[in-house]
């Protein structure tokens, strides 16, 4: 039994398409909180992150759009999800797109530090999210959130919380990538994080590359964050992402990674992020988000 705080972030400046804004209203309607009260947890909905809608504001540097904005939200963020961490609750960040694990992940980071001992991170995502203003081609702050918290550019991301970095490559695991832009390719392979691709997972199977990633994420670490880009997920399951890409997780290896993960006890926080309804069917990926958050927290098959 765990006291689950659930956070909406409608973020929706950091992406290409517009409507990942209403992932959280999405994702509660699919029941995630329902679901988790039905496993025994006490579950406290802490309402929505205040954020900016991009036709109040202007883009800025192309490089980096919306840099300023994505950087109030995610301090607010930071603030709200170490809350929850400080009062003893296991946070679920629903977004809203990618780039507000630079206040979630901060939390969890600054919370560990506490304890005296390193964040893990486990990047669950068909992409890297590893670009900087440097390397984009799209200027989309959503592709840059994980060079932020590696001490990367955008800078704006990088500090907050007010220091740098919140994780450290050794303990930064990457699971399921499939699209990477050339000149992040390079940014990747010169970081040192671990990554599991697609092709290790069809090669090696889902619940031996999880299974590593929690070996690696886990070791000496207090705890590990799990950030989750529904896009990792097949299109043929999660069509209401707004980026897609063929080739990603099939239903049964994205519940059993979140029931290995569930078992293994480590996970301090969950970000569920890039539902975007107006691409969806009928709400499926919103379910599947909720679903998952189930698995996540202990739901098991028998
Ligand atoms: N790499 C591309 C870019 O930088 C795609 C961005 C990532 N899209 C996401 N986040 N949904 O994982 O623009
Ligand atoms: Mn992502
Ligand atoms: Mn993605
Ligand atoms: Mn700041």
């Amino acid at each position: 039994m765990a006291h689950i705080h659930l956070i909406g972030v409608p973020l929706d400046l950091g992406g290409g398409r517009r409507g990942v804004d209403m992932g959280p209203s999405a994702v509660r309607i699919a029941g995630i909180g329902t679901r988790l009260t039905a496993l025994g947890h006490h579950v406290q909905d802490r309402g929505d992150i205040l954020t900016p809608t991009p036709e109040t504001r202007e883009a800025g540097d192309p490089k980096k759009r919306y840099v300023r904005e994505i950087h109030d939200v995610c301090e607010a963020l930071y603030a709200q999800a170490l809350d929850s961490h400080a009062a003893g609750a296991f946070p679920i960040v629903i977004g809203g797109d990618h780039s507000l694990a630079a206040g979630s992940v901060a939390a969890s980071a600054t919370h560990a530090k506490r304890q005296g001992r390193p964040l893990g991170l486990i990047w669950v995502d068909a992409h890297a999210d590893m670009n900087t203003p440097a390397t984009t081609g799209s200027g989309n702050v959503h592709g840059m959130p994980l060079a932020a918290l590696l001490g990367e550019d955008p800078r704006e991301l990088a500090l907050v919380g007010g220091y740098q970095p919140k994780v450290a490559p050794g303990h930064t695991v990457l699971v399921g990538i499939r699209n990477l832009d050339e000149r992040e390719k390079e940014e990747v392979r010169a970081s040192g994080v671990h990554v599991f691709t697609m092709k290790d997972i069809d090669r090696q199977g889902a619940a031996s590359v999880i299974e590593q990633a929690i070996e690696i994420a886990g070791r000496d670490t207090a705890g590990i964050h799990v950030s989750f880009d529904l896009d990792v997920c097949d299109p043929a399951i999660a069509p209401g992402v707004g980026t897609p890409v063929r080739g990603g997780l099939n239903y049964r290896e994205a519940h059993m990674a979140m029931e290995i993960l569930s078992d293994a006890r480590r996970i301090i926080a969950l970000d569920l992020v890039e539902v975007n309804p107006v691409l969806d069917h009928q709400n499926m990926t919103a379910v599947l988000a909720a679903e998952l958050a189930a698995s996540a927290l202990g739901q098991k098959i028998l």
